[in-house]
């Protein structure tokens, strides 16, 4: 497209307006956008499945649904939440639409790939769903043999067969990262100048290819001990009970930082924007996440602590937990750092930045306390660990998605979203989240199992504060739906960069034209401190 064309106002959205212009794209921020729309369909799904278990929990005799039931509830929230919104959601919606932009690229490596990437992941949800409508799963998401092999009478299979499939699609936006982190930066965009957004994503790249497909073989084998009687995780056959936990959370572990570290990118941008400051440390948050990335894979044996495994392998596995918390800790030290040198201002992306880092704090420091073999026999299977867990998912990754979405929101639209509303929302996901969650440490410290339907009556009060927060965070995570929508017809145009923040991203329009620059754009500076950049044509 000419500079002409650009000048009359076209951009990636106003490109084409047919439902053939969409399906068709290879656009990285058409796709996008896609991905947007998908995620969100599956995050109020398992939100629902979240909220039926919520009210069930209300009172303790279990008198909302029947046992069996409420298996199916719980492990559906947890599948469609884990595979189908928290591991896709930041690098497919975010990274998709903004990797290209901030690396000064016109698109990603492999546009159709990417476009595949996106059929294959919804081809997998509604191979998913089809299970969850002829009756759903009761396995738990971590599918435990010999229950989801032997056992279980819900649909295994299918459900497995789902999840396979969709592994390809996070490969694929994995290897089209990798390429286009490697082959496509800017002229002058040297590593040690990339944002630490970048960083993240390289990281979690690394960890997709290398663990994405241990789940896939790992899920295969499950479904075909299920369906063959293979007898490899069955003792009676001469299999091994032990070995399904192993190979999943080889992969399952890493892919906490596949959640997590897409996150920390979208929080680094987001402090270091808003406090009007390098990031303090710069090379340590960089190395960091290739640091969590590498020792992810090593900590997988701190989920079989009560396994029967040697107290030896307990012991290491111990140890090599307590060391992931260090790069994690760096790097909260070094936003706080950022923080303290620079001008704060409180809008709202600095706001879920905020709650991010308390939140993430919390379920950092309770995962040391799980990883400590000790204390993890006294709490396992608890609703400690499931505090704990939500701690560093929901308050780590979905703040980072929401704080990285009202961000990026301007550049992606052209449009402001209506402040006010936007704060409140932020407000009332952060109430939300602590009065539902934090009840659950108590809960688990005082012996609260998890996976139960029913309850003795002394539990009661904490389980109705629990869901009582269930529904505040409700209507926090609804509210963005709404204003945001409505931002799309009415609200005021944004500018290139309303929040005055530094980054390839913010020197192009909002939104972007589809060729993502009118110029091919030169760094000639650091991260967060481009006032040298020039864009020179060429
Ligand atoms: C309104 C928000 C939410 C509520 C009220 C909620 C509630 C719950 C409850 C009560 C459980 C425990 C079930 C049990 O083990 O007995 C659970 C498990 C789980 N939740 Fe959530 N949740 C919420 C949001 C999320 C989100 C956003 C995610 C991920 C993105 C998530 C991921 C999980 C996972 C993976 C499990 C484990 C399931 C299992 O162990 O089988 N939750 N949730
Ligand atoms: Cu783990």
């Amino acid at each position: 497209m000419s500079t002409h064309a650009a000048e009359l106002g076209s951009n990636y959205l106003t490109n084409g307006f047919s439902l053939k212009s969409w399906l068709l794209t290879k656009d990285h921020k058409r796709i996008a956008i896609l991905y947007m729309i998908s995620i969100t369909f599956f995050f109020i799904l398992g939100g629902l499945f979240a909220f039926a278990v919520r009210l069930e929990l209300l009172t303790p005799a279990g008198d909302l649904m029947e046992a069996d039931t409420y298996n199916r509830m719980f492990t559906m929230h947890g599948v469609v939440m884990i595979f189908f919104f928290l591991i896709p959601s930041i690098p497919a919606v975010l990274g998709n639409f903004l990797v290209p932009l901030m690396v000064g690229a016109k698109d990603l490596a492999f546009p159709k790939i990417n476009l595949a990437s996106w059929y294959v992941y919804n081809l997998a949800g509604i191979i998913t769903l089809g299970a969850i409508f002829m009756g759903g799963v009761d396995t738990g998401w971590t599918f435990y043999t010999p229950f989801s092999t032997t056992y279980s009478n819900s649909y295994v299979v299918l459900t497995v067969v789902g999840l396979f499939i969709n592994g390809f699609s996070s490969i694929f936006t994995g290897l089209n990262f990798i390429v286009t982190i490697h082959r496509m930066r800017a002229p002058g965009l040297t590593w040690f100048r990339l944002p630490l957004f970048i960083w993240g994503h390289y990281a979690t790249s690394l960890i997709i290819m290398l663990g994405t497909p241990v789940i896939a073989i790992t899920l295969a084998l499950l479904a075909a001990e299920r369906s063959l009687h293979l007898g490899i995780f069955d003792p009676a056959l001469g299999g091994d009970p032990i070995l399904f936990q192993h190979l999943f959370w080889f992969y399952s572990h890493p892919a906490v930082y596949i959640m997590i570290l897409p996150s920390m990118g979208v929080i680094s941008e987001i402090i270091s924007a808003f406090a009007r400051q390098k990031v303090f440390g710069y090379h340590f948050v960089a190395f960091a996440s290739i640091a969590i990335a590498i020792l992810g894979f090593l900590v997988w044996g701190h989920h079989l602590f009560v396994s029967g495994q040697s107290v030896y392998a307990g012991l290491v596995f111990s140890v090599l937990s307590m060391l992931v918390g260090v790069p994690s800790a760096v790097k909260v030290f070094n936003w706080t750092a950022t923080m303290f040198k620079g001008s704060i201002s409180r809008e709202t992306p600095m706001l879920y930045a905020l709650g991010f880092i308390g939140l993430f704090t919390i379920g950092g420091l309770t995962g040391v306390m799980l990883a400590t073999l000790g204390f993890d026999v006294h709490v396992h299977d608890t609703y400690f660990v499931v505090a704990h867990f939500h701690y560093i998912m929901v308050g780590g990754a979905i703040m980072g998605y929401l704080g990285g979405i009202h961000f990026w929101w301007p550049k992606m639209t052209g449009r402001l979203y209506p402040e006010f509303w936007s704060k409140l929302s932020a407000g009332l996901v952060f109430i939300g989240f602590n009065l539902t969650f934090f009840p659950q440490f108590v809960l688990g410290y005082l012996g609260m199992p998890r996976r139960y339907w029913s309850y003795p009556d002394e539990f009661q009060v904490l389980n109705v504060l629990s869901t009582a927060g269930a529904t505040v965070l409700g209507v926090g995570y609804v509210m963005p739906l709404f204003y945001l929508t409505y931002s799309l017809a009415f609200g005021r145009a944004a500018g290139d960069n309303p929040w005055g923040a530094y980054g390839l991203e913010w020197e192009t329009t909002s939104p972007p034209p589809t060729e993502n620059f009118h110029h091919q754009p030169v760094v000639t500076g650091e991260a967060y401190d481009y006032p040298s950049l020039e864009a020179k044509s060429v």
